[in-house]
């Protein structure tokens, strides 16, 4: 009896982090992708199912605990993470997407990474590019295909509001040529931060006429899920411990599981206790199965792994550690694995794997990344030189660059809209005009100790190369480099000496598409850049009127509410005095925990409402020394 209600409580009606197991592919009938097989297929050459799968999405906040410490959140249909997407390949994905954040209001869209959006970029959901944001009490429905295949998440990409919880799974199923008997579903791994992302966005770009504030996060979520140490809230917030999120295995079978990386920074070293990954896809590319102990993703990226339950019995811990690459005081993010038969409410004792240190952030070795469908590396029409930059600006605000440009986008004037009518595009839109070239190549060259998920919107890129040091031209697998959409851009240029990442992709979708670090800080501070991709075919789209429309009711209300204060282009603006009433009102008084406040910022200091010198420095104590 114990043990049926403990499975009933970690059910998925109960905890909407763990997902019930998948079916190979959504409906019943024939296979919906016929004879098409992951290494015979081109991957543009999705199939036409004539199926169009529907969601409805309210966006409002809530007070949940992903790591047992309650507080507000922005969620979808009031749950973290958001309820899956599930689609076949080829399929249409109809989402209505509702802003209901209220309370204070807020502004929202919503972003599919990963699709390219074949001929509807209107529909990419990207704030200052695509659309206007959605206003509050309104709605936008998004329809868009099912053009790529495998794992993926769904985000808001309005400012850094997705790291207050405005994200989900998306799966698109579609042939793997690696068997496996069950698919777990999506895993979702996310640093995690008590604070909202207005405050986060506000400390970031305060001015410090040096290196950037860098945020340090709370947990490290598996699952949606993970422990606090409830004896450190200072802030008066309930607490309580969470159990991990868990999965059931059988002893023989094996096993799908899609890591996403969901986070705001994080950089996570995924392993599970007593078994091996077989690692078969990487962001939307099946790729030939590989061995890892430790699977490696960026924000944004994805590795779909299978393992066999071969371990006999008990219960095994599935490791995230965000370090040292993360900026954060809890690196540590459990989920549970465990067998048929045991009680997933005991803590395991099992033991981690023993691994080798990245002091480069990257990820796995390009050697070993090959996607199943092979696509030869061609010589490239057009190569871009990216030099990351970073350095405060006359306000003393940290920005980051690329070529010296700080991108800044306009919310009432998406870059697309311009690039339809064929306005040029100021230059603090940083936009590189790639025209008509087949094949373009991009070089970063990253002169600075930071990592950065480098992520395209519109396409897979391809990854030639990456390494420490001066590109001499030689690629990784030339016949057929690995594929996807966002790849680490290495840490630890130091003392002048630089890293490199070779990306290259295929002009075959016209639009006016960010390139950009994914990591949310650093594209609030302005690192991206904008791909102007065939302007002839641009200037033919037409952009539905429900888009065009955001514009003028965004426009109507900003007019009409003066006093919100809304991001300008990817950052939030000077948000925190309105929030420090906004978190009060959910605090949670706690009589045992009242008296300091998140992480030192307690609620007197943000009572002082600017955020005054002293702030700053008590802050700044956070930071480490390097960008
Ligand atoms: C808003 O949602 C309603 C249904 O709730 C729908 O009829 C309408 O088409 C949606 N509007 C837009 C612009 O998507
Ligand atoms: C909790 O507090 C202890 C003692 O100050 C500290 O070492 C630890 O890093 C804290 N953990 C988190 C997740 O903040
Ligand atoms: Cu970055």
């Amino acid at each position: 009896m114990r043990q049926a209600s403990i499975s009933a409580l970690l059910g998925a009606a109960l905890i909407p982090g763990v997902f019930a197991g998948l079916g190979k592919w959504v409906g019943g009938g024939d296979c919906p992708w016929g004879d098409k097989t992951a290494s015979n297929t081109h991957p543009n050459d999705y199939p036409d199912t004539g199926v169009t799968r529907y969601y409805d999405f309210t966006i409002s906040r809530a007070t949940l605990a992903p790591d047992g410490v309650q507080q507000s959140m922005i969620v979808v249909n009031g749950q973290y993470p958001g309820p899956l997407i599930e689609a076949n390949w080829g399929d249409w994905i109809e989402v209505n997407v509702h802003n209901e954040i209220h309370g204070p209001d807020d502004l929202t869209l919503m972003h599919w990474h990963g699709l390219n959006q074949p001929g509807t970029q209107y529909y990419d959901g990207v704030s200052s590019i695509s659309q206007c944001p959605i206003v509050p009490g309104a709605n936008l429905t998004y329809r868009f295909r099912a053009d790529e295949q495998g794992s993926s998440w769904y985000h808001s990409h309005y400012s850094a509001q997705y790291s207050n919880g405005v994200v989900g799974p998306i799966v698109i199923h579609g042939p793997n040529d690696v068997n496996y008997d069950e698919d777990l579903g999506p895993i979702l791994f996310s640093d995690w931060f008590h604070d909202s992302y207005e405050h986060l966005v506000d400390l970031v770009l305060q001015p410090t006429n040096g290196p950037p504030f860098r945020p340090l996060s709370d947990s490290n979520l598996v699952g949606g899920k993970g422990q606090y140490p409830c004896a450190n809230v200072t802030n008066g917030a309930a607490c309580t411990v969470n159990p991990y999120a868990s999965w059931e295995v059988e002893p023989g079978k094996t096993y799908r599981a899609r890591f996403v990386n969901t986070g705001a920074t994080a950089f996570e070293s995924i392993s599970l206790d007593g078994h091996t990954f077989t690692v078969i896809a990487e962001d939307f590319v099946p790729v030939q199965p590989y061995q890892t102990d430790f699977v490696t993703i960026g924000v944004g990226q994805r590795t779909d792994v299978i393992f066999t339950a071969n371990a006999g019995s008990g219960s095994f811990f599935l490791r995230a550690f965000n370090s040292p690459c993360g900026d954060t005081n809890g690196p540590d993010g459990r989920g549970i694995i465990y067998y048929k038969g045991t009680d997933p409410s005991v803590t395991p004792t099992s033991q981690p794997k023993q691994g080798t240190p990245n002091p480069t952030c990257g990820n796995n070795p390009l050697s070993s990344s090959v996607p199943q469908y092979a696509i030869p590396a061609a010589e490239p029409d057009q190569t871009i030189t990216l030099t990351i930059g970073g350095k405060p600006d006359a306000q003393g605000i940290f920005r980051w660059s690329f070529n010296d440009i700080s991108f800044v986008g306009d919310l009432d004037q998406p870059a697309l809209f311009d690039a339809v009518a064929g306005i040029n595009l100021p230059p603090q839109r940083n936009v590189y005009l790639t025209g008509t070239a087949q094949t373009v190549r991009i070089i970063v060259i990253n002169t600075l100790p930071a990592p950065h998920p480098m992520h395209i919107h519109g396409h897979d890129f391809q990854v030639l190369a990456e390494g420490q040091g001066t590109w001499d031209g030689t690629i990784v697998n030339p016949s057929n480099p690995s594929r996807r959409d966002v790849h680490m851009s290495w840490a630890g240029a130091e003392n002048g000496a630089t890293n490199y990442q070779v990306i290259q992709y295929t002009q075959d979708n016209p639009g006016v598409w960010p390139f950009h670090c994914h990591i949310a800080w650093h594209l609030s501070a302005g690192m991206s850049i904008l791909l102007l991709e065939r302007p002839d075919e641009i200037a033919k789209i037409e952009i539905p009127a429900a888009v065009t429309d955001t514009c003028s009711a965004y426009t109507a209300w900003q007019a009409a509410n003066p006093a919100v204060p809304v991001d300008d282009g990817l950052r939030k603006r000077d948000l925190a005095k309105r929030m420090v009433e906004f978190m009060k009102g959910h605090a949670h008084a706690d009589k045992h925990h009242n008296k300091r406040g998140y992480r030192g910022f307690s609620f007197k200091d943000r009572d002082t409402g600017s955020l005054g010198s002293g702030r700053v420095e008590d802050n700044l104590a956070h930071k480490r020394d390097e960008v």
